[in-house]
């Protein structure tokens, strides 16, 4: 259990300090219902991010003319955890049903939450575990110190159109928030926490887990837990590592453990080139951006900012696979995770830079994954 956990991330550069006094209701499915007109989000943050601006980086804008999101689709983060009151973040953390309404205390007569109560209503192991639980120090207190949780979050499913920031790619989803990372503990201990953090989503229902981070070391119980998501049908959107090697010859996991259910995920830049630090090979299933990628961050971090890595193009993925799913909810019942990789990975485009370096040969394409022709 010797595994260095590395995070992916090369680069933190806070670059915004946008404020957060206008606070838009508009709620998305409610103009998608009610209008049926496709227009541009109002979210201004997304003028910043080349990833929505530039025709063909991710095509997020011409796939949300197809689809949304769903509530209903959970997306496990095991990463620094998130800041829970993000005004971009809020409204998408998943809730979990049993530990989340009120009820009446029968001894006082009072009216309690269960999501404070101090109870593990659900019986689940974890007390008041109502977005999802920090393993580093067994709460459920998720605050992301770090930024990179938050961040990551934020390009997975960022509220759309409240008027502020940004956009996830996927802007209705239900975000579970599983916190492993602490940069105090040994490498041992943030890779024990992580694996439990991977059973929780796999026993609470996460039907894709974004698992922005690996270490060099094959690690059984890691294995086992994956593989339990595989019999499941759960999707592993996993990052392909930041040490510019071929993981086909040095091995990076989760990416590169032999199950069906990983989507390996490399880094791409604003043309189309596997980033300088982004590892690559047959191992590797699709790139997506990664390169100064402005997404949320923690709000005394300055509420947005950009980062680069392999952990940001892994988040674009999830995101695009959430879209996946909420188009084809029935695959929950079928065992989704074959199901949506196959679209993911037979939908990208292909470019000459990408050949060879990542199997597919391409990039991902949210409105291609979305089409009907795969
Ligand atoms: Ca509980
Ligand atoms: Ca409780
Ligand atoms: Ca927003």
């Amino acid at each position: 259990m010797k595994k260095q956990f590395i995070f992916v991330l090369d680069l933190l550069i806070i670059a915004s300090s946008l404020t957060f006094g206008l606070k838009g209701y508009r709620v998305w499915f409610n103009q998608v219902e009610a209008i049926k007109v496709h227009v541009r989000p109002n979210d201004p943050g997304l003028q910043k991010s080349w990833v929505f601006n530039q025709k063909d980086a991710l095509d997020a804008l011409d796939a949300w003319k197809i689809e949304r999101g769903n509530k209903k689709v959970i997306v496990a983060i095991v990463d620094t955890g998130v800041d829970t009151t993000h005004p971009d973040i809020t409204a998408n953390l998943w809730k979990n049903p049993g530990e989340n309404g009120s009820y009446i205390d029968p001894q006082t007569g009072k009216i309690k939450n269960k999501e404070n109560d101090g109870i593990d209503n659900d019986g689940n192991g974890f007390v008041d575990d109502v977005h999802g639980w920090d393993f580093s120090t067994s709460s459920h207190h998720i605050t992301d110190e770090h930024g990179h949780g938050t961040h990551v979050a934020g390009i997975i499913g960022a509220q759309a159109n409240n008027a502020q920031g940004i956009s996830g790619v996927s802007p209705q989803v239900s975000l579970m928030i599983l916190k492993y990372y602490d940069a105090k503990a040994s490498g041992s201990d943030n890779l024990k926490n992580s694996i439990k953090a991977l059973e929780y989503a796999v026993r609470q229902g996460a039907h894709i887990i974004n698992y922005s981070g690996g270490g060099p070391q094959y690690v059984k119980e890691e294995f086992v837990i994956l593989k339990e998501a595989e019999e499941k049908g759960i999707l592993i959107v996993a990052a392909a590592g930041n040490e510019a090697s071929d993981i086909g010859e040095r091995q990076y996991f989760p990416a590169s453990y032999e199950l069906s259910n990983i989507l390996s995920v490399a880094s791409i830049d604003q043309e189309g080139h596997l980033a300088s630090s982004s590892n690559y090979g047959k191992k590797v299933d699709v790139a997506a951006p990664g390169e100064s990628i402005y997404s949320t961050l923690p709000l005394n971090k300055g509420g947005y900012g950009l980062m680069t890595g392999t952990s940001q193009a892994t988040a674009f993925v999830s995101g695009v696979a959430a879209l996946v799913l909420s188009q084809n909810l029935s695959w929950v019942e079928k065992k989704a995770a074959p199901l949506i990789k196959n679209k993911i990975q037979k939908s990208v485009k292909k470019l000459s830079t990408l050949t060879n370096k990542v199997l597919s040969g391409g990039k991902v394409s949210a409105l291609k994954a979305l089409e009907n022709n795969i």
